[in-house]
């Protein structure tokens, strides 16, 4: 992980920036000393629309979340809404989930209608045999998957948002053509196979090799893949490999991941038996081996050594669709929780008056708003070709995953015994969800991915402030703008973060938190950047506590954009919406206050130390050290 900095040529500027006083004693020579702050300007040449990316530099850019976007035209709509009913009863009628559970896959009938449904290629172009959905349209037919079943959802996911989704983003024409058509009808499954025994979240240091043959016709791909969805099942699987790469000028072979289209029916494919899990027992999961595969060389994806960013787009732009599915999911246990809280009587009342169950069900209701709103920002981003989109779709499964977890447990225990019950169908859901804080990019590393992606940004504006510096006669209405800023939050005026005539007014408190959420986001960072430079890379017990603030300010924002919008159109719903907002915003902004504090404190720097050394020793001894209370 620490690659995402140190390997970069950005560390050596931070050094280089790091050792020159220059910056410091500029801007603001009083405090150059005893604060060691700065303020820089939003980085030349690299700028970047998206707000979370910004939001490190304390800058405030709203058009990608403010208006709340709308990208479906009325005929998109709808087919939406025709297509969206006979899901919804499919699955309410046909698909059994305790059912698919127990059988360890999907029932046969439930496979034939969701192939007929066109479900397996929902966002395959209508030419070549699918349902060509945009990722706005794509989400909301997951929700309702997600809301029914999560097993059927991966199977479908694993297949359509990363088995195919390279050959769909990257393929060339021929690979289109050759692959689509069969995987959209369902006749063949993919799957996505880059985790290896040694290489889960350190994607890159996979062992996999694919070389390429003397007369470059083929490759020849050994290695082996764990926990692959649809790997038991899958007819075509999309393969990392490191290849090894011939340096034109100076001759030197050095490996790169490259990505590879592989069929099941090449010789030396095999795959184990199905694990067993948790839960999404429904959905296969399984070892895929390649041993000596020949693999056509026009099945190379995306160009050789793109292996790597082949990945991470296909899993950046497969995250949307977990958001969405995990907010139908929220929304099926939240129907039956409050079902159960309105009718059961407990000491003569129906629970649902007592403040203790009202607590639970407005929560659940808050993290619903906001993963809804997360996940159709992001979709709408997507689908008007927002080109950096990378830490708001980490932050969407983050949130979707953690959001889903917790209504699930809270509806849970809203059902009391009934919830513990199997034939309730919430303890499956519970199971079912655990895995998606691991999979996909672990929500602790995808913290990480925020954190660091977002001081690199933020380390490329000092850059350019540094640049401007060293001729202040040109660039001195920038470096005006840059005290007057600094100025300005130094004594807590505003800084010029404004989303006035984008928010509704009922909602001028919310907007005033946002603002200054990321006026402290933005200090917290600053003081963090001079305090550590670069190795601030390497202080993970606060780069999560930054993802935090991060992910809390993202979460008010696309929040109040949902809300200021239904406020502003008048829909029956705006009053109930606006205390969503507040009530969330409030709490949010507390959250993000406190993370950035304990990210910035000397004193929690302490309690980091502390931590470490706790950690240290339970390793050490391989366990819990303190004795035990009764001493043996
Ligand atoms: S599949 C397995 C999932 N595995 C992972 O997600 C692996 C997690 N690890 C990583 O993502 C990477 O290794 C990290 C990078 C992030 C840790 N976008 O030196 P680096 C660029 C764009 O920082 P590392 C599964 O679970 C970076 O800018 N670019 O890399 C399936 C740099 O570029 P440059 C990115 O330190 C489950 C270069 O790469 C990104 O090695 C089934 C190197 O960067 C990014 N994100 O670590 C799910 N990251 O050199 C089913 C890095 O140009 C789906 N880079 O500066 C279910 C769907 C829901 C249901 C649907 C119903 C239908």
């Amino acid at each position: 992980m620490w690659r995402l900095i140190r390997s970069r040529a950005a560390l050596e500027w931070w050094r280089q920036l790091w050792t020159k006083s220059s910056i410091r004693v500029l801007l603001s020579p009083s405090e150059a000393v005893t604060d060691q702050k700065v303020r820089y300007s939003r980085p030349a040449g690299q700028e970047s629309t998206s707000f979370v990316t910004n939001l490190f530099s304390g800058h405030l850019v709203p058009d990608n979340i403010f208006p709340f976007p709308s990208v479906l035209s009325p005929d998109q709509a709808q087919s939406l809404q025709a297509m969206l009913e006979p899901c919804a009863r499919f699955f309410q009628e046909v698909n059994n989930a305790a059912a698919n559970e127990e059988l360890g896959g999907i029932e046969e009938a439930t496979l034939a209608g969701l192939k007929e449904m066109g479900c397996f290629g929902l966002q395959v172009p209508e030419e070549l045999g699918g349902v060509g959905l945009t990722n706005t349209q794509y989400a909301r037919m997951v929700e309702v998957v997600g809301m029914h079943d999560l097993g059927v959802g991966i199977s479908l996911g694993a297949h359509q948002s990363i088995g195919f989704k390279g050959i769909l983003l990257f393929g060339t024409k021929r690979q289109k053509e050759q692959y689509l058509p069969r995987l959209a009808s369902g006749e063949s499954l993919a799957a996505f196979c880059l985790t290896e025994p040694s290489s889960g979240s350190d994607a890159a240091s996979l062992q996999t090799t694919a070389e390429l043959s003397p007369c470059e016709t083929f490759y020849t791909l050994n290695g082996g893949k764990i926990w692959i969805s649809n790997g038991g099942t899958a007819e075509v699987f999309t393969v990392f490999a490191k290849t090894p790469i011939k340096n034109i000028t100076t001759g030197e072979v050095a490996d790169k991941i490259s990505a590879f289209i592989v069929e099941r029916s090449f010789q030396g494919v095999t795959s184990g038996p199905p694990e067993k899990k948790m839960g999404i027992k429904c959905s296969n999961t399984a070892e895929v081996h390649f041993d000596n595969v020949k693999v056509p060389a026009e099945n190379l994806l995306g160009g050789l050594g793109k292996g790597f960013k082949v990945a991470m787009t296909i899993l950046n732009n497969g995250r949307f669709g977990m958001a969405s599915a995990l907010a139908g999911t929220m929304r099926g246990v939240i129907h039956k929780a409050v079902e159960h809280a309105a009718n059961r009587k407990q000491f003569g009342r129906a629970i649902s008056s007592y403040g203790a169950i009202q607590e639970k069900l407005a929560r659940m209701a808050m993290l619903l708003y906001v993963t809804e709103a997360m996940a159709y920002v992001l979709s709408a981003n997507m689908d008007a070709s927002v080109p950096d989109y990378k830490l708001e779709a980490a932050i969407s499964k983050v949130f979707a995953s953690e959001a889903a977890w917790s209504v699930t447990d809270e509806a849970l225990q809203v059902l009391g015994g009934m919830g513990y019950m199997q034939e309730t169908g919430v303890e499956r859901v519970l199971r079912d969800l655990r895995i998606f804080r691991i999979f996909e990019g672990t929500n602790d590393i995808l913290r990480l991915f925020v954190a660091l992606s977002g001081l690199e940004y933020a380390g490329e504006g000092l850059r350019s402030l540094q640049r401007k510096l060293s001729s202040p006669v040109e660039n001195m209405e920038a470096i005006c703008m840059e005290m007057v800023m600094r100025a300005k939050r130094k004594v807590g005026i505003p800084t010029g973060c404004s989303l006035q005539g984008r928010v509704h007014p009922d909602l001028d408190d919310c907007t005033a938190l946002v603002t200054k959420a990321i006026d402290l986001f933005g200090e917290a960072v600053e003081s963090l950047l001079l305090k550590y430079g670069p190795a601030v890379a390497d202080k993970q017990f606060l780069l999560r506590r930054l993802a935090d603030a991060a992910i809390d300010s993202y979460a008010m924002a696309v929040a109040l954009s949902r809300a200021s919008r239904t406020l502003s159109l008048q829909q029956p719903t705006a009053e109930h919406e606006k205390l969503i907002c507040r009530a969330w915003c409030q709490e949010a902004f507390q959250r993000v206050r406190t993370s950035l504090q304990e990210a910035t404190s000397p004193q929690w720097e302490r309690s980091f130390d502390n931590m470490k050394q706790i950690s240290g020793a339970l390793v050490h001894s391989n366990g819990p050290v303190a004795t035990h209370p009764l001493g043996f």
